[in-house]
């Protein structure tokens, strides 16, 4: 990270003139398990990591928002005191929708520069559009001092990303990064967003490998799972899939198609098995920690049907490393993207080595591998 801050203050200090007043990150995450269940009001268990979005800033008083995304070279601007609108640069639209919604309750803040840089792997279904519009909301909240509660910050957020980018995801990822805990993951209730912390035992390490599949139609394969989603808790006469038992499922599976009643199944044991492994993972119980994670992997791919051909490769490779050591599992939306295993920390380098032996024999891709730890969620760095 202090590689990232010296790069960030050294290019806002070019591109504005005068040194930036304030730095802030929010940190991507990983879903350890609990997949597709956040929408549903059920429960999930992510940890926010240590790759991150930093913003820095300084206020202006006209009313005008510049903003740089170093990575990729844009920059985009708008005014305050005329109507927020689109922007055709996609990514600023994650920035102008925070502002809009942070306007809606706080309309007296007056304008501000900023440069955007971060290592959060894009597309990889870490996070990286959450840790953006949480960084920018805890950037205004900061610089104007703004009285948001952290979860109202996160809920603001998930708005923005629902309403103003378009993607109808639901709260985890902007809740993890905006409430993680150091070394912990946190089961979180979806419906009441109370939280637990479970500490991740020290002698094992979070293991992230990117599968790098791309998959073109991400965004309308998980519109149409919450839409199969709603379709099944209409048939079960719940509010959400939280509300429903496998028996009532069992009991009304006449009633509707198979792919209806596979995606209900899914969630529904999907909510159990993350009760159940926020206790394992407590109770430092990895060999059940393990055989959950495997279950919710298959379910992903039996009954969600959200996993891809390599992403499932990449699994049993590593899966065939750990045994009942560790778990495994697709994370994230799904399509592609990242495997995060829980892995005994000498184990590391044997899974990685099987992985470059395998994985590109076997699929055609090479992977990225990343190392992490449960991190502390968004906030200011020291400069
Ligand atoms: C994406 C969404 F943004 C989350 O809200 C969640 O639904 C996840 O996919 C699947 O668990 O990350």
């Amino acid at each position: 990270m202090q590689k990232m801050i010296k790069e960030i203050q050294l290019l806002f200090g070019k591109k504005y003139g005068y040194s930036a007043g304030l730095i802030v990150q929010a940190p991507g995450r990983v879903n350890l398990i609990g997949e597709h269940t956040d929408y549903n009001d059920g429960f999930v268990l992510p940890c926010a990591i240590n790759y991150n979005t930093l913003i820095a800033s300084r206020p202006r008083t006209d009313y005008q928002v510049n903003m740089i995304a170093a990575d990729f070279d844009g920059k985009d601007s708008f005014e305050l005191n005329k109507p927020i609108t689109q922007s055709e640069n996609s990514w600023a639209n994650y920035v102008r929708g925070v502002f809009k919604y942070i306007q809606e309750i706080h309309p007296d803040f007056t304008g501000v520069d900023l440069v955007i840089h971060g290592n959060v792997p894009l597309g990889a279904g870490l996070s990286s559009s959450a840790a953006l519009e949480v960084s920018v909301a805890t950037t205004l909240k900061t610089l104007y001092n703004l009285t948001i509660d952290p979860k109202e910050l996160a809920k603001i957020c998930q708005r923005a990303e629902n309403q103003f980018v378009g993607m109808n995801c639901g709260i985890m990822d902007q809740f993890i990064s905006t409430l993680g805990e150091k070394d912990h993951a946190l089961l979180i209730d979806c419906r009441s967003l109370e939280t637990k912390s479970i500490p991740i035992p020290s002698d094992l390490s979070v293991v992230i490998i990117n599968s790098n599949v791309k998959h073109g139609l991400v965004d309308s394969e998980y519109n149409l799972r919450r839409q199969q989603c709603e379709e099944a808790a209409n048939i079960l006469n719940v509010q959400k899939l939280r509300d429903a038992t496998i028996e009532l499922l069992e009991q009304q599976k006449e009633n509707m198609n198979d792919v209806v009643y596979r995606r209900a199944r899914h969630i529904i044991t999907e909510n159990a098995r993350t009760l159940e492994a926020a206790t394992a993972l407590s109770e430092n119980n990895i060999t059940r920690m393990a055989e959950l994670m495997q279950e919710s992997h298959h379910s992903m791919k039996d009954d969600f049907e959200i996993t891809a051909p390599a992403v499932d490769a990449l699994v049993d490779i590593v899966k065939a490393v750990l045994g009942d050591k560790g778990g495994v599992r697709m994370t994230g939306g799904g399509f592609g993207g990242c495997v995060v295993a829980l892995a005994p920390t000498e184990m590391v380098d044997d899974i990685r080595q099987a992985v470059e032996k395998e994985y590109q024999a076997q699929t055609g891709l090479k992977e990225s591998f990343y190392l992490c730890h449960a991190t502390n969620g968004a906030g200011s760095v020291n400069q």
